[in-house]
């Protein structure tokens, strides 16, 4: 079989597989990777201390192959515009997820089907060794994405399809087997175009390709440990996992299709999760709950914790119940008490401070010292707010949050180019029908 007919043959398997682009790149260093150091020193990294720990490793493919030559990449869509936030938008109890946790755990799904692709080739060829990859070993996917001609890296640092757009996933194989290369993803379509980076609410771009993740709602909600900062705390913008804003308003997700895999299909239970009702989960349904899902990342306590900062921040009264059973419960997690009694000095109903009143001199020290910033907080909110005229502080209203709802119709491209359809992606191949996973992911990956 010539190097031509198995990259054909590997390619249309891939593409049985299910997987909606395929393309192969030589096992080269990643040009991007000056940019990858620059941005570790810049500190842009925020919390991340693995990407730093693993910074020799994504020098070259090598360190996870020894004998590696290629890097077969592929990407499989998951959503795109018509999967918006729900009611999330409008209604103050309700947090939104990110499109991409709102089904299976990707790493799973696109990890096997790479095993499958490889045992695919090692029937074609015994001699073939390999590794897959989905964010589950330090590899600069995007870099290779581009270099197997997949898309060009955006200026909100996203791997883009002209027709596919960026709701998609990146996965990667590598083999010990030469194939027919594709060319690199030579052209930016971006243009002069800056809606990713004029819509972040957090101004997390230190300009366009480079995401400062010390200020990113994403990394907030999903990577960080511990408390998150009271200027995080504020800025969540009601999301609870993730952050879809700066692809949200980018043109080329406007027309980009749906995924196709049932595996990725929203639950409704993550679409536009009712907060309240979060709160009062108890553990071991929170368990089940997150089995096999992305949101498993978080765990229960970095979402309880998003979850009341949410609350918090737009000062939804019907939450203080469920918010003082977190804190009065000497049991529960201290980060989880913490930033219910943050939530309760915001929202300063009688009910929210007569519950941190009973907590002054609680045993946990995290949680004492919570408990006296919101006692303060709660008094000033309701000095200005409350007592001059006999009222309780009212909740805030939405609009000030940035919604994550379809961008605006756009007169033309961002690069002035007209979109069209390209042949590389063969997305009308149908896929192989998908069930769900029923068993935790071991994929510690993060997003
Ligand atoms: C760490 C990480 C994060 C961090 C940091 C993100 C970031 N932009 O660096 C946080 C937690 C913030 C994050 C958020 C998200 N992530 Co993430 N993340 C990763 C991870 C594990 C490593 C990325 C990394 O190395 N970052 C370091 C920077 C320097 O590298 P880079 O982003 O690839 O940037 C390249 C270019 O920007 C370029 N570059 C850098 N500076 C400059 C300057 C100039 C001038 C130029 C031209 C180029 C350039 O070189 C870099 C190196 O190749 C990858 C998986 C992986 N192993 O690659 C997933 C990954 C990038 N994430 C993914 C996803 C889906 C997300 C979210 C959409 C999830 C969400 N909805 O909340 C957001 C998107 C936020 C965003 N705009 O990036 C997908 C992206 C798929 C795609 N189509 O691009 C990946 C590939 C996971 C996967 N296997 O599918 N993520
Ligand atoms: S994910 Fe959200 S917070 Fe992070 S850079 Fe994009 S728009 Fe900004
Ligand atoms: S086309 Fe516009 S919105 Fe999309 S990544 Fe490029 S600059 Fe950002």
């Amino acid at each position: 079989m010539s190097l031509q007919d198995l990259t054909d043959r590997l390619k249309a398997e891939a593409v049985r597989l299910g997987f909606d682009q395929v393309g192969i790149a030589p096992a080269v260093a990643p040009p991007g990777y000056p940019d990858f150091l620059r941005w570790l020193a810049a500190g842009h990294a925020a919390g991340m201390d693995y990407l730093r720990r693993q910074e020799p490793s994504r020098a070259h493919p090598a360190a996870l192959l020894g004998e590696v030559r290629s890097i077969i990449m592929v990407s499989l869509v998951y959503g795109s515009n018509a999967s918006g936030s729900g009611a999330a938008a409008s209604s103050p109890a309700r947090g939104k997820v990110a499109r991409y946790a709102r089904g299976v755990d990707y790493h799973r799904v696109l990890w096997d089907k790479l095993e499958q692709l490889l045992g695919w080739l090692h029937a074609q060829r015994p001699e073939a060794t390999g590794r897959a990859v989905v964010d589950t070993a330090p590899l600069l996917e995007r870099d290779y994405a581009q270099l197997a001609g997949l898309g060009w890296i955006g200026k909100n640092t996203m791997l883009i399809h002209r027709r596919l757009g960026s709701f998609t996933f990146l996965g990667a194989l590598l083999t010990n087997l030469e194939f027919a290369y594709d060319r690199p993803h030579q052209v930016n379509h971006c243009g002069s175009c800056t809606r990713c980076l004029d819509a972040c609410p957090t101004d997390a771009f230190a300009g366009p390709y480079e995401l400062d993740a010390r200020r990113c709602i994403s990394y907030w909600t999903i990577e960080h440990r511990g408390m998150l900062s009271e200027e995080a705390a504020e800025n969540l913008h009601g999301w609870v996992f993730g952050c879809d804003i700066c692809q949200d308003v980018c043109p080329w997700n406007r027309k980009a299709p749906s995924g196709r895999l049932g595996a990725f299909a929203a639950r409704p239970d993550w679409i536009d999760p009712d907060l309240i009702e979060w709160l009062e989960l108890d553990p071991a349904a929170w368990r089940a709950k997150l089995a096999g899902t992305a949101l498993a990342r978080a765990k229960r306590v970095g979402l309880l914790r998003n979850a009341a900062h949410v609350l918090g921040h737009r000062r939804v009264p019907t939450a203080v119940p469920a918010l003082a059973g977190r804190l009065d419960d000497l049991g529960e997690h201290p980060q989880v008490r913490a930033a219910a009694a943050w939530a309760l000095g915001r929202i300063a109903t009688q009910a929210a401070r007569d519950a941190l009143d009973r907590h002054q001199d609680d045993p946990e020290p995290q949680v004492a010292a919570a408990v006296g910033t919101a006692r303060h907080h709660g008094r000033r909110i309701q000095g200005e707010q409350g007592r001059a005229d006999g009222l309780e502080p009212p909740a805030r209203s939405l609009p000030p949050e940035v919604d994550s709802g379809p961008p605006p119709p756009i007169g033309e491209d961002p690069g002035g180019i007209p979109p069209q359809s390209v042949g590389q992606p063969p997305s009308a191949a149908p896929g192989p029908a998908e069930g769900g996973w029923p068993t935790p992911s071991p994929f510690r990956g993060s997003i």
